[in-house]
């Protein structure tokens, strides 16, 4: 069998994703890429690389050297570290997909990349958002998203690259969380957990789609496991699990931590971000075309981090 790599694996995401993958493959079958933070934990035969995805060649090299055959490409700067600093968001989001799009084209690799809600902007309905509402995202990151998403829609249709892709909204799991808008559901959980007070930096009522990490690393295994006819949009699609404020996340936190005290900080970039995108996702084309369902609401997945962290 040709191994899987997965790129940004001391990420949130890849973290919980190799899990996944060691749950069906032998961990000497999957390659574990990182860039600046070296892993550590895992299994004894497990196999990791450093690798740059900027580094076209470097790239190229881990896949003839490890016989490559389908690609997690999960490297990426989240939305606040992008409108920080776009020039590095560009170079990491954008050159980093076109690389290993191009590597797929050259190996025949098969690659999975997670697209986001940062690609709807204020044109898109804000309710139950349609897999084809506008993409007018107002941010950098967004902006880089819906750009990935057209170059995988241009490689598959020119040469055949079989990539597939969702939309996520927030994923929440333990592990520390990374520069974006939707992570301060999860610096919560870990507040409160410690017992201290949160100020939260969106404001009453913002509501975001979010997503147990559980059900994100399923919906990234299942998605790659579809017959490949059933992938009917070369895009990227929405997924979808539940919707909350902050408010509403305290409340199901208090249920566990009766004394947990939420305040709030705005935090006018996160705000504006957070104000551009969906409230909730429609995604009946997931559950359609190759069988999406989720397995977590909110309930499951506050008393699952909170033990999880504790
Ligand atoms: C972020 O908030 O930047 C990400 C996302 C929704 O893509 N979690």
């Amino acid at each position: 069998m040709r191994r899987i790599l997965v790129t940004g694996a001391a990420g949130a995401i890849g973290r919980n994703l190799l899990r996944g993958l060691y749950a069906f493959h032998r961990p000497q079958d999957v390659v574990a890429g990182y860039n600046k933070t070296p892993l550590t934990g895992l299994p004894e035969d497990g196999l990791s690389v450093q690798v740059d995805v900027t580094d076209k060649e470097r790239l190229g090299l881990v896949v003839e050297k490890y016989d490559v055959g389908d690609v997690y490409h999960l490297s990426a700067l989240l939305s606040i570290a992008a409108e920080k600093n776009p020039e590095l968001a560009r170079r990491v989001n954008m050159g980093g997909l076109t690389n290993v799009l191009d590597l797929a084209k050259d190996y025949d690799l098969r690659v999975f990349w997670p697209s986001s809600i940062a690609v709807f902007g204020s044109t898109a309905p804000k309710y139950n958002t349609p897999q084809d509402a506008p993409l007018d995202p107002e941010f950098e990151y967004g902006r880089n998203k819906v750009a990935g998403e057209r170059l995988l829609q241009q490689y598959f249709n020119e040469f055949g690259v079989d990539a597939r892709s969702v939309r996520y909204g927030g994923l929440l799991g333990p592990g520390k969380p990374g520069p974006g808008t939707t992570e301060y559901a999860i610096e919560m959980i870990y507040a409160a957990v410690k017992g201290e007070p949160y100020a939260s930096p969106l404001g009453p009522g913002t509501a975001l789609p979010m997503t147990d990490m559980r059900d994100a690393v399923r919906a990234a295994i299942e998605i790659m496991a579809a017959p490949k006819e059933r992938i009917k949009i070369r895009t990227s699609y929405n997924l979808s699990a539940m919707s909350f404020t902050p408010e509403q996340l305290a409340d199901e936190i208090r249920k566990y931590i009766p004394g947990f005290e939420l305040r709030f900080k705005i935090d006018e970039l996160k705000q504006r971000v957070a104000n551009s995108w969906p409230y909730t996702i429609g995604d009946s084309f997931a559950r359609e075309h190759w069988g999406w369902v989720h397995s977590y609401g909110l309930p499951e997945t506050v008393g699952y981090m909170i033990n999880e962290i504790r």
